[in-house]
């Protein structure tokens, strides 16, 4: 085991509170995940470095044994009662998942030192009333936990529209169709800080968490360096007349702008929320856990270079870039 996960015990780290009670009020869910944790997981970067990553496990496919990342996507359809299961064994210390944006009983907010550290097995249970793309992440030790890689895409739909033809695809109840979807979580990666304790700063020492010196820059999982150019988890082919929508999430800690090599993002929504007008923008500047949900409809054909710069909060200076690109053919 190469994780630097695997350090000290939950007795000895400070600010944190195992527990997995039964859930409040708990019904039967519309719709159930289940989740564990890995913390052996690993990316391979374009030079070659591997670095650890620690994520979240779908624990109905294949009793959990891959090591996805970004962590599996959770996908609900507005109004469902949902259950999200989350499995922390003994040796994997405590973790939460926090379903960001969403608003639940603080119970089943996720937010370890507001509620709990999942120590056991605990249910989430949380109803989205806004549909739109949220992402889910571990609230333990928060810019450690979700630095290592543990969060994964929160999509709600829409309830289909019986007035649409069968398939038809909407952002919101009454927003534009898209035919073509793309979740572009894009993050910064710390090298130095995927050796250090699941624990780390806890107890008030100094662990470095307070200088993010990044030297990675991935989109959804792959190395921005070149991967995401063309890897099809990322890089997007559609036809002309087609209409794509890129979930745009800043998933980082870092300031970032997204520009789109060219192409006219129409912004339609924004952490969930419809925009009052659709605003067209050739880049967005977005903050940490901020969401963009972006329809193009391209003209021409083409081959569109899609840059994602990462910005150093006081300067606003590059600190680091990654790539990706839409393909339109
Ligand atoms: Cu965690």
């Amino acid at each position: 085991m190469s994780s630097g996960g695997m350090c000290g015990g939950v007795a000895n780290a400070c600010y944190v509170y195992p527990g997995a009670p039964a859930t409040p009020g708990i019904v039967t869910p519309d719709i159930s995940f289940s989740r564990g944790i890995y913390m052996d997981g690993s990316i391979t970067m374009d030079d070659g470095k591997v670095i650890t990553i620690w994520g979240f496990t779908d624990l109905a496919v294949n009793n959990g044994m891959a090591r996805p990342f970004p962590s599996p996507t959770i996908r609900v359809t507005e109004g469902q009662i949902v259950h999200t299961s989350l499995a922390v064994p003994g040796d994997m210390w405590v973790h939460t998942i926090h379903h960001h944006g969403i608003e639940p009983a603080w119970q089943n907010d996720g937010v370890g030192h507001i509620s709990w550290d999942v120590q056991g097995t605990y249910i989430y249970q949380w109803r989205p009333q806004h549909a739109g793309t949220y992402f889910y992440h571990c609230h333990t030790n928060t810019v450690l936990h979700a630095e290592m890689g543990m969060y994964g895409a929160l999509i709600v739909d829409p309830v289909p529209d019986p007035n649409d033809p069968p398939g038809t695809k909407r952002v919101f109840a009454g927003g534009p169709a898209y035919d073509v979807e793309a979740v572009w979580a894009c993050d910064e990666i710390a090298s130095s800080w995927h050796t250090l304790c699941w624990d780390a700063g806890t107890c008030g020492g100094d662990a470095g968490l307070n200088r993010l010196e990044a030297d990675y820059f991935i989109i959804t999982g792959v190395d921005g360096a070149k991967s995401a150019l063309t890897d099809p988890r990322v890089a997007v082919n559609m036809s002309l007349g087609q209409t794509l929508l890129v979930r745009y999430i800043a998933a980082g800690y870092y300031p970032q702008r997204i520009t789109f090599g060219g192409l006219t993002a129409t912004v339609v929504a924004s952490d969930g929320r419809p925009l009052p007008n659709p605003v067209s923008m050739t880049s967005i500047h977005a903050v940490a856990a901020e969401r963009y949900d972006c329809i193009f409809t391209p003209t021409a054909t083409g081959v569109y270079d899609v840059t994602v710069e990462f910005l150093d909060w006081v300067t606003g200076n590059t600190l680091g870039t990654a790539r990706t690109r839409i393909t339109v053919s």
